[in-house]
């Protein structure tokens, strides 16, 4: 695309395997050694998916969803000299409250790991009375200090963009209900401080698309480009077997989060492959995070797959940018700056 640039430099050892020679439908290619996780990853954690990484001191370091054995998710650190091949450790990350006592959520799962400003920040989904949003920041790894919940339950998929807009942090989330939500729009909000949260404004919401007509939420962080930003999100599909989750893609206003520019109509990946189509729950492609370098538009996306494995997906940011553009559907709801 003439012009398109990733404003963040990001890192050139990221994973990559070339495109394969057919492509169907949006220019994203799965690793031919997927799933880079599979099951029984670590002593007492039967799987681990919907997870999140970022470079970190050359190599690579995130956050992952680990089903323990007794069937209850919780975050685990991982490490990786490639971003494929990761090893855990072998107990839960030991959050702490800002005097240091302990904090153990009592469950958390669908972790984002995103860098603003030198902190790392980990968002989550956890028990406030209700599912709602977990937060907490680190700047070395090792401690993990917890931050203020940021929303009331109920809400899921909560992910923060990579700086501050108008000074202010910004996050997108998904408000739900207590149960497997069969709806949901992403929203934007932001905060000053990252205790008080207001502005929030609509996103976007499900779509006439079958493939996200039921709910929508965010995905990974936000990508920064001189388009707007490019949001990797999933839609939820309905069918008689249960729910799709498949992988859509949008680009949103650069200084007006909430206004959409374009969003794409077709699904940018869904589930096709085995280890997408079956596992714990079938049919579920789930993408948390991205790895991008600015030098080559190269873009690795990470994906849990089927509430089982983890998947890496490749795309040059330039050629997915003008593939949403291409096909986008974006209506006057989305495009709106989104209060009401
Ligand atoms: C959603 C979340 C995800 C999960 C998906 C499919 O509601 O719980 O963690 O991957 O359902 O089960």
């Amino acid at each position: 695309m003439h012009g398109f640039q990733l404003i963040e430099k990001g890192v050139s050892n990221l994973p990559w395997q070339e495109r394969p020679k057919k492509v169907n439908g949006a220019p994203i290619w799965r690793y031919s050694q997927n799933p880079v996780i599979g099951r029984n990853p670590t002593e007492g954690v039967a799987r681990i998916f919907n997870s999140a990484v970022v470079p970190y001191e050359g190599e690579f370091i995130g956050v992952f969803r680990g089903e323990q054995i007794n069937g209850i998710p919780y975050i685990y650190l991982g490490k990786s000299k490639d971003g494929i091949c990761w090893s855990f450790d072998k107990n839960k990350i030991p959050f702490e409250d800002e005097n240091g006592n302990p904090f153990m959520p009592v469950y958390a799962y669908d972790p984002r790991l995103v860098k603003v400003e030198d902190v790392y920040y980990i968002i989550w989904c956890q028990d406030f009375y209700g599912a709602a949003i977990g937060m907490a920041r680190t700047t070395d790894f090792k401690r993990f200090v917890r931050v203020e919940n940021p929303f009331l339950p109920f809400n899921r998929n909560a992910v923060l963009f990579p700086r501050k807009i108008h000074g202010n942090f910004m996050m997108l989330s998904r408000p739900s209900d207590s149960g497997h939500t069969p709806f949901g729009d992403i929203f934007v909000s932001e905060s000053p401080d990252l205790v008080y949260w207001g502005k929030h404004r609509h996103v976007m919401g499900k779509s006439e698309e079958w493939w996200q007509s039921l709910k929508i939420g965010g995905g990974a962080a936000p990508i920064e480009t001189s388009e707007g930003w490019l949001l990797i999100y999933h839609g939820v599909s309905n069918t008689c077997n249960g729910y799709v989750y498949s992988i859509g893609g949008a680009i949103l206003d650069i200084d007006e989060p909430s206004k959409v520019k374009y969003r794409c109509g077709n699904y940018l990946l869904t589930p096709e492959e085995w280890y997408e189509e079956r596992g714990f729950v079938p049919n579920v492609t789930f993408p948390c995070a991205t790895l991008q370098d600015a030098g080559t538009n190269r873009l690795a996306i990470y994906y849990g797959a089927a509430d089982s494995y983890v998947g890496l997906a490749f795309a040059y940011a330039d050629e997915l940018a003008e593939y949403i553009k291409e096909h986008s559907v974006v209506r006057e709801v989305d495009m709106e700056i989104g209060v009401r």
